[in-house]
C-alpha cells in the first residue's frame, strides 16, 4: 500500500478530497494530517473514518520536529497539501497566523519531503493546493491564466502566493517533483459558516441579517467542491512535473445576485413567503482591500487533462442548500463551538 499524505483533510475541501481518495483508491493508505483548528472538524469524515485505508493524525504543520518524525514513520510517496488558514477576513484581523501556517508550515512540509525522498524522486509527488486570489483583482474584463503575474492584495493571498513561490523554488533548486493548482471559490457541503454561502444559509435559518460587503458588486467565480476534488485527483495522477493548473467554474456571480438567489431557494425550501429572506440583506462596511473580481481560465486543465466541471450551478447550489438544511445539527455544532470543546478534551493528554 502506498502511503499518501493529505494535509488539512478535516477542513472543507480537504474532507472531500480525503473521501474521494479513500473510496476510489483502496490500494492507497490515506493519512489525513490536521491540526483541527476551528475550521477542522472530524465530523466531516464520519462516513469513511473506519475504512482500513484511512488514518487520522493530529499535528500542526508549523511544528517542524513532529512533522519530520511523522514523515520518517510513514515514508509518504505523495503529499497533497491543503492545510491552511483560509479566511480572508481573519487574515485582516490576525495576519501572523497566516504567515505561520501558510508559509512556514508549507516550507516545513517541503523540507520533510526532501529529507525522506533524498533525491530519489521516482514515483514521488508534492502537490500544493492554492487559490486564484494570488493573481490579484480583475476589472470587468479578462480572466486569470497560469501565466498571469502574481499580485496578492490581502495577507491571506500574500501568504498563499509566498507558499506557491516556495514550492516552485524547491522544484527549480532541488528538483523536488511538485505540481500546483489555483482554484476559484468553492461551494458545497461542510464549508465553515464564516464563508459567504454557509453564513447566509445559517443566518436565514435564524432570521438574522445577511451582511453584504459594500454594494455587493464584487464578483466571484463559483465551483462545486466535488468538481475541485476531481480536478485534484486528475492533477495528482496526470499533471506534469513543475506545472501549474488553474481550476474554475466559468460561473461568475456578483455577491448580491448570489445572495438573492440563495434567498429565493431558501424561501421555497423553508416554506416562507417569497421575498421574505431577501429583506434580511443588509449592506455593511466593505472588506478592507476587497478584491473586485476573480475569474479563472481553466483551458489548460481542460485541454491537457480533459477536466470539465460536472455540476451544473443550479443543481449544485440547490443540492448544497439542501445539504445544510438536512444537516442542521452539523451547523448548530460548528456555530456553537461544541465540537472544538470536544476535541480540546479528547486530545488534551496527547
Ligand atoms: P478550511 O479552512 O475549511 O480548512 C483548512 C484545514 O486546515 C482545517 O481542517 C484546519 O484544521 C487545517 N489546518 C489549519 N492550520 C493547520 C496547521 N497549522 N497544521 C495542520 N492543519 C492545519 O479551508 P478550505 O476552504 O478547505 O481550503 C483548503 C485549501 O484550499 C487551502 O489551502 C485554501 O487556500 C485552498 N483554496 C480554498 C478555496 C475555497 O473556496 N475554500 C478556493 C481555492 C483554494
Ligand atoms: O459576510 C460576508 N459578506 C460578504 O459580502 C462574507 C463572509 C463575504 N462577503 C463577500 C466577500 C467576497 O467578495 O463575499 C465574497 C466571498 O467571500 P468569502 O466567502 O469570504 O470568500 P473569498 O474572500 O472570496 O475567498 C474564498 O475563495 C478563495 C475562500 O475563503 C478562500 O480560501 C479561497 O482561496
Amino acid at each position: 500500500m502506498k502511503n499518501i499524505l493529505i494535509t488539512g483533510g478535516a477542513g472543507f475541501i480537504g474532507s472531500h478530497v480525503v473521501r474521494l481518495f479513500v473510496n476510489k483508491y483502496p490500494h492507497y493508505k490515506i493519512i489525513n494530517l490536521d491540526k483541527l483548528t476551528y475550521a477542522g472538524n472530524l465530523a466531516n469524515l464520519k462516513d469513511i473514518e473506519n475504512k482500513p485505508n484511512y488514518e487520522f493524525v493530529k499535528a500542526d504543520i508549523v511544528d517542524e520536529d513532529t512533522l519530520m518524525a511523522i514523515f520518517d514513520a510513514y515514508r509518504f510517496e505523495g503529499v497533497i497539501h491543503l492545510a491552511a488558514e483560509s479566511h480572508v477576513d481573519r487574515s485582516i484581523s490576525n495576519p501572523k497566523e497566516f504567515i505561520m501556517t501558510n508559509i512556514v508550515g508549507t516550507v516545513n512540509l517541503l523540507n520533510a519531503a526532501r529529507s525522506i525522498w533524498k533525491e530519489n524522486y521516482s514515483g514521488k509527488r508534492f502537490y500544493h493546493i492554492s487559490t486564484d486570489e494570488v493573481y490579484g483583482s480583475l476589472g470587468d474584463e479578462g480572466k486569470f491564466l497560469e501565466t498571469t503575474p502574481y499580485d496578492p492584495r490581502s495577507p491571506y493571498s500574500a501568504s498563499k502566493a509566498s507558499s506557491d513561490h516556495l514550492v516552485r523554488a524547491y522544484n527549480h533548486t532541488f528538483g523536488l517533483p511538485v505540481v500546483i493548482s489555483n482554484c476559484s471559490n468553492n461551494y458545497g457541503p461542510f464549508q465553515f459558516p464564516e464563508k459567504l454561502v454557509p453564513l447566509c444559509i445559517n443566518n436565514i435559518r435564524h432570521n438574522r441579517t445577511l451582511p453584504v460587503y459594500g454594494e455587493g458588486s464584487n464578483i466571484r467565480d463559483w465551483l462545486y467542491v466535488e468538481d475541485h476534488a476531481k480536478a485534484i485527483d486528475l492533477i495528482f495522477h496526470s499533471g506534469g512535473d513543475g506545472e501549474t493548473y488553474n481550476i474554475g467554474g466559468n460561473n461568475e456571480w456578483t455577491n448580491l445576485n448570489l445572495v438573492r438567489k440563495l434567498c429565493e431557494i431558501m424561501d421555497r425550501k423553508l416554506g416562507r413567503e417569497a421575498g421574505s429572506s431577501e429583506k434580511l440583506i443588509t449592506f455593511v462596511k466593505d472588506r478592507a482591500g476587497h478584491d473586485f473580481r476573480y475569474a479563472i481560465d481553466s483551458t489548460k486543465l481542460q485541454n491537457e487533462l480533459g477536466w470539465r466541471p460536472e455540476a451544473k450551478f443550479d443543481e449544485g447550489f440547490e443540492k448544497t442548500i439542501e445539504w445544510y438544511l438536512s444537516n442542521q445539527t452539523w451547523l448548530d455544532d460548528v456555530t456553537s463551538g461544541n465540537y472544538t470543546r470536544y476535541y480540546d478534551g479528547m486530545y488534551k493528554n496527547r
